[in-house]
């Protein structure tokens, strides 16, 4: 069989990077998608997949970036991420919009873009990095709560209109990974970033992108909804043990 190719967004870092990595392993040939173009060429020398700028919160970025792409048999959604823990009361529309752009339409637009290549390789395949907040609100979770529900509403949504279409429709929803998440999430503030993770013990990026690869190995005709996956510590989006 000829080699096959995916297409990994958010590849720079986290769960991008070590899907873009495991991927690679198993023989695929990783088209690699983020706005930090010299980490990724960097990881593309390493892996043999090609780099290409992708912001996908801007629309002429990302509709330039799948003209790029010749051929897709994959499409992992991986970028994105939260901004902030504000509440409702307190919440801030900008923020609120740029997680939207950052989860949602990311979502939308690289998936509607690389929807034709995907059909056309007969055998085509959606992962989306989704997360526990797509499945639970929590205290201060609004708009990244409310923008994962909507990427999980938007993914089960495709999931019925492939039917019939050689597509398969996947989402992960992880609970706490330690990446970069936090600390974006908390504006580069490392301190509390890693305050998050105290006592406990995380999910890897690893652990993630080997879901990613399992996912993509399955036979065509199977087709793994959705995984929930937690790091032994926490049982939901609050419940944490920290004594580890
Ligand atoms: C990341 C997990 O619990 O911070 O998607 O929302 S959480």
């Amino acid at each position: 069989m000829s080699q096959r190719t995916a297409v990994v967004t958010g590849a720079s870092s986290g769960i991008g990077a070590a899907s873009a990595r495991a991927l690679a392993s198993q023989g695929w040939n990783v088209v690699l998608g983020a706005r930090r173009v010299d980490r990724l060429e960097a990881l593309a020398a390493e892996i043999g997949g090609a780099a290409h700028h992708l912001d996908v919160t801007d629309p002429a970025s990302t509709a330039e970036f799948c003209a790029q792409v010749e051929t897709c048999h994959l499409l992992v959604n991986n970028a994105g991420g939260a901004l902030g823990v504000s509440s409702i009361a307190e919440s801030d529309d900008a923020e609120w919009l740029r997680m939207f752009e950052m989860n949602v339409m990311s979502t939308l637009r690289m998936t509607r873009g690389l929807l034709p290549k995907l059909i056309a390789s007969g055998d085509g395949q959606v992962i989306t990095i989704g997360s526990i907040a797509a499945r639970e609100s929590y205290r201060g979770g609004g708009g990244y709560n409310a923008a994962k529900h909507a990427v999980a509403s938007l993914t089960r949504v495709l999931r019925i209109e492939m039917l019939g279409l050689p597509v398969r429709v996947s989402e992960i929803d992880p609970g706490m990974v330690a990446t970069e998440f936090s600390v974006v999430r908390f504006g580069g503030d490392q301190e509390r970033a890693d305050s998050v993770y105290a006592g406990m013990t995380p999910l890897t990026a690893e652990d993630i992108a080997e879901t990613v690869t399992w996912i993509a190995s399955r036979p065509s005709h199977v087709n793994i909804d959705q995984v929930l996956m937690m790091p032994r510590d926490q049982s939901s989006a609050q419940v944490v043990n920290r004594t580890s």
